[in-house]
């Protein structure tokens, strides 16, 4: 039986900040069957014709190693999405966040590599970084990542403005043609602030400690 100690310690932990950060992002492993033109679910295409990939299959098509430089499986394991860009031509993905709080700020984070891709007169090899875009408009980018470069973690802040708001990743640079690589994708509040309930829980937890404690005294 769960002693009245052992209750309030649970209370305590399971409403500490630390255990109310969440991620936010639904899917942020990109896991999804291997398509040429899609995305996982849970995401939207916004532009263009982005691609579910892994190691095995670029640009999202079966047994296809057109690669510009040997890809390696990423961090966060299993399949990612490919970005390309070349001029006017954009792939833009993403997904609506809720839940979020007007003023809070959050931290997006995700994993990045540029293996290119290369076939017949046809290559995308450039050097470039993943955009960041909330409601549309661009809100930062990660580095610039050049042909070769493996999986990399890279992140950014921004701060709720609505309750809701469109997280998108685009490749930075339109001029320089490059075929990208994201994985990994989460928003966990910086700081995480409890809510209004979370501080109940928590004050009811250390009254929990203090009865035990006189109890015990
Ligand atoms: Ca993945």
């Amino acid at each position: 039986m769960m002693s009245l100690r052992h209750i309030a310690l649970a209370v305590l932990m399971a409403s500490s900040p630390a255990f109310a950060a969440q991620n936010l992002v639904v899917n942020g492993s990109l896991t999804g069957p291997i398509t040429n033109n899609g995305v996982p679910t849970g995401w939207s295409i916004f532009e263009g014709t982005p691609d579910i990939m892994d190691a095995a299959n670029n640009v999202g098509m079966t047994g296809q190693l057109r690669f510009g430089a040997t890809p390696t499986v990423s961090t966060d394991g299993g399949t990612w999405v490919g970005l390309g860009a070349y001029g006017s031509y954009m792939e833009r993905f993403g997904q609506t966040l809720t839940g979020l709080q007007v003023g809070q700020q959050y931290t997006v984070s995700w994993e990045a590599g540029n293996f290119g891709y290369t076939y017949g007169s046809i290559s995308y090899l450039g050097s470039n970084a993943i955009s960041v875009l909330l409601d549309g408009t661009a809100i930062g980018a990660g580095d610039q990542l050049a042909l070769g470069s493996s999986w990399a973690n890279q992140s950014l802040t921004f701060t709720a403005t609505a309750g809701s708001q469109q997280l998108s990743f685009m490749l930075a640079a339109p001029a320089q043609k490059a075929y990208m690589s994201i994985d990994g994708i989460a928003v966990h509040a910086t700081t995480a602030v409890p809510e209004p309930g979370t501080w109940v829980l928590m004050g009811l937890g250390l009254c929990g400690l203090m009865l035990v404690s006189r109890r015990r005294a």
